[in-house]
């Protein structure tokens, strides 16, 4: 029993962020399991069920916390059904379908929500990319309003860089400043705009490092905190008290080894993501609607019901 080639490139391409995002990488992951599926020759439904279990366990390791990821997995193996390798291989295909097209239409839905919190003339300040923060502003560019971004560079990877060149495909006027910066340019701003890669059933948001911080400073300046998250980031594993992982990620990305040495060699860490505590946000924009973040939990159960399966690992 294999895991097919283009699977393990998919991984491959998840771990090195050549696709990231939490919406891309729940896309990405779906389509795997859809070739895993069309790629088996395997003998017997056990078999081909083992295969699924198989590329969605490579997948499922590659990055901690984006919950979309084991959420897009958990989707496409739930529907999993059919007593013939033919009935299980379609409905592979009919689910990742599915969960791909409602992954878009969230996207654009939420989109919609969000601009309606987004006036004619305001700025928006963002932190990292985000795919759900990026469809607020051109929902609402859609709708003629004129907005300006203040854009996070972003560190260590300069994400910010991808918002900026999106942005200007809008006709969005950019200005681009480094992350230390955020505070001195928060009284220009009317809202804080970013996207989660996992919600907690508390309202906590997990995001880029430096979302925390520029929270706080935010509700300082008595600057509102918008996050578009559409529902496929609720973590439902921490309604049954699980927390999230925080991927610490490659220490390179920092600093070059040869800059290190020269500095003398310090201890170096390099956490992706951060928790912003729900005070500090003022609305969860989802494809549902908006939502204080004390009352995600009442959806997050509605949605998920009391906790998740892991239908990846052996039975
Ligand atoms: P969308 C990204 O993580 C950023 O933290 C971003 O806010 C979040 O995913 C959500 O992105 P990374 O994969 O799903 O760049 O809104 O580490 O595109």
């Amino acid at each position: 029993m294999d895991v097919h080639e283009e699977v393990r490139e998919t991984a491959a391409a998840i771990d090195t962020m050549e696709t990231r995002g939490a919406a891309a990488i729940a896309d990405a992951a779906a389509r795997a399991l859809r070739t895993q599926a069309r790629a088996s020759d395997a003998d017997s439904p056990e078999e081909f069920r083992a295969e699924l279990r198989a590329a969605a366990r490579l997948l499922f390791a590659t990055r901690p916390t984006a919950v979309s990821l084991p959420n897009a997995l958990r989707y496409v193996l739930h529907g999993l059904a059919g007593e013939t390798v033919e009935e299980l291989h379609a409905s592979v295909e009919r689910t990742a379908d599915d969960f791909c097209v409602r992954l878009d239409r969230a996207q654009s839905d939420l989109g919609q929500v969000g601009a309606n919190r987004l006036r004619d003339g305001d700025v928006v300040m963002t932190h990292c990319h985000s795919t759900d923060a990026l469809a607020c502003v051109e929902s609402a560019v859609d709708q003629g309003k004129a907005l300006e971004a203040i854009v996070k560079e972003t560190r260590p990877r300069n994400q910010g860089h991808i918002t900026a060149e999106e942005l200007d495909a809008m006709g969005v006027p950019v200005t681009l400043v480094v992350d230390s910066a955020a505070r001195h340019y928060l009284n220009d701003v009317d809202h804080v705009l970013v996207g989660a890669d996992s919600i907690a059933a508390d309202g906590s948001v997990i995001n880029k490092i430096g979302t925390s911080g520029l929270a706080v400073n935010a509700r300082d300046r008595g600057t509102p905190v918008m996050v578009a998250a559409q529902t496929l980031k609720l973590h439902p594993a921490t309604l049954t008290g699980h927390t999230v992982d925080i991927e610490l990620r490659d220490t390179e990305e920092v600093i070059d080894a040869t800059h290190r040495e020269r500095i003398g060699d310090p201890k170096v860490v390099n956490p992706a993501f951060d928790v912003t505590p729900p005070r500090y946000v003022d609305a969860i924009v989802t494809e549902r609607g908006q939502f204080p973040p004390e009352s995600i939990v009442t959806l997050m159960r509605e949605l998920f019901g009391e906790g998740t399966t892991r239908p990846w690992e052996e039975p």
